[in-house]
């Protein structure tokens, strides 16, 4: 028997319809990305295969017992600025970095806070680890808003950020904090003697196996500075930062380093506008949530004088100067850009954002994935401008 045209006609068109609806249900809701293919046309070396670092290791091994003298254990400690209130946060943080990490290793924990730590706080995160735990109270003199800044434009300011829906503009702390974290933490009397650190902060989650010591890693392979992921800041938080920059290399174009990175900051093609708005810096910046470094390129001449001119300037309390950027464009012109290493096989997370290698080591996170949440995150991610500075992309 013949079907009627029509009928043809809309029994194809309800086929079309059904197999749409099908995509829909079960098509990925964020993009996967496959190497060639990375939304922004570029590669995302994190799908490739991820084992240990090329160059020089330490394993894990009983010289790194807990407590023992003459230890392998170099001068370093894991670092983390924190609120009494964020006790579970921090316990779940190290948890992770216990398990995946400093089992084997044992570096001792340095918890700052500008109030007294309580027993509770204490109590909870030394029942973490086998390792020592320090708790240190940031110096006033460290933490307060500095005599300089004037009360009413900084009353003003803050306005002129909230409107630009500036997160956190309106919190003092916050601005306390990312001051502390620029330039500050490392001339605390307690990190003295120390040469290296893991930044941490509560409530980050650590993916991946690591078996061999990172502060030997840095120090054995003469790396200055190790980040996991790459994001863009809001150019509103820093429009007089590249500005201020700008100055100071004029007063001082010796502390540029010949292999600096230049370009990577002052990027213009993935972003204009955000460059524009910055004022000419691309805002792409080492995410500082994880670092691990040696401080004493934050106590070097050039960084010291660098921050001191920043500090003057009032732009962390008229602005909302975070120490991402300001750390990494410290170290974008003055180190050399080969000390500065991408820690591709240590899988992390700060929501949203996460650094996941494709390793069998790795348990919980989707390798290659940067974001976790809406699609719109995915242009925050700026690790493709590192990828291409260094011959990656
Ligand atoms: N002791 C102390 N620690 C602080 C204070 N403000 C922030 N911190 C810590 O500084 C670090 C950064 O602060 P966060 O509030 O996480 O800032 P953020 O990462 O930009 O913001 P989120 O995306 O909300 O995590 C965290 O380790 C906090 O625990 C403060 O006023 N006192
Ligand atoms: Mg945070």
């Amino acid at each position: 028997m013949a079907i009627a045209r029509p009928v043809r006609a809309l029994g194809l068109a309800a086929v079309i319809m059904w197999c749409f609806f099908l995509y829909q249900i079960f098509a990925p809701s964020a993009p996967i990305r496959r190497p060639g293919e990375v939304g922004w046309d570029e590669y995302d070396p994190n799908l490739e295969p991820t084992g240990e670092p090329e160059g020089i290791l330490m394993h894990a091994s009983n010289e790194y017992a807990p407590g023992i003298e003459n230890s392998a254990r170099i001068n370093a400690t894991l670092l983390a600025l924190v609120r009494n209130e964020e006790v579970d946060g921090m316990v779940q943080a190290m948890r992770d970095l216990e398990r995946t990490w400093n089992h084997k290793f044992n570096y001792p924990w340095t918890f700052f806070n500008d109030v007294p730590f309580s027993e509770e706080f204490k109590t909870k995160t030394q029942n973490e680890t086998k390792a020592e735990c320090k708790y240190e109270l940031i110096p006033k003199e460290h933490w307060e808003m500095p005599s300089w800044i004037n009360k009413d434009l900084y009353d003003e300011s803050i306005k002129l950020l909230l409107d630009e829906k500036i997160q956190y503009a309106d919190k003092i702390s916050y601005h306390q904090m990312c001051r502390w974290n620029s330039g500050m933490f490392y001339k605390h009397p307690a990190l003295a003697d120390t040469q290296f650190y893991w930044r941490v902060e509560p409530n980050v989650h650590f993916f991946c196996d690591v078996d061999y010591d990172v502060f030997r890693y840095m120090q054995d392979n003469n790396k200055t500075y190790g980040f996991t992921i790459n994001l863009y800041d809001a150019p509103q938080s820093i429009p007089t930062l590249w500005p201020e920059t700008l100055k100071f290399l004029a007063e001082h174009p010796e502390y540029i380093h010949e292999n600096n990175a230049m370009d990577w900051l002052t990027d213009s093609i993935r972003r204009p506008d955000h460059n524009k708005k910055a004022n000419g810096y691309s805002t792409c910046h080492f995410w500082s949530n994880f670092e691990i470094a040696d401080m004493r390129f934050w106590r070097s001449k050039a960084y010291d004088d660098y921050f001191n001119h920043l500090d003057r300037a009032g732009g962390f309390f008229y602005e909302r100067w975070g120490d991402a950027p300001v750390h990494s464009i410290g170290l974008g012109l003055f180190e050399d850009s080969s000390r500065i290493h991408w820690f591709r096989d240590i899988g992390y997370q700060h929501v949203p954002f996460l650094n996941c290698p494709n390793s069998n080591k790795c348990k919980g996170c989707t390798a290659g994935k940067p974001f976790e949440g809406e699609s719109f995150l995915q242009k925050e991610d700026c690790r493709p401008n590192w990828f291409k500075f260094v011959g990656m992309g």
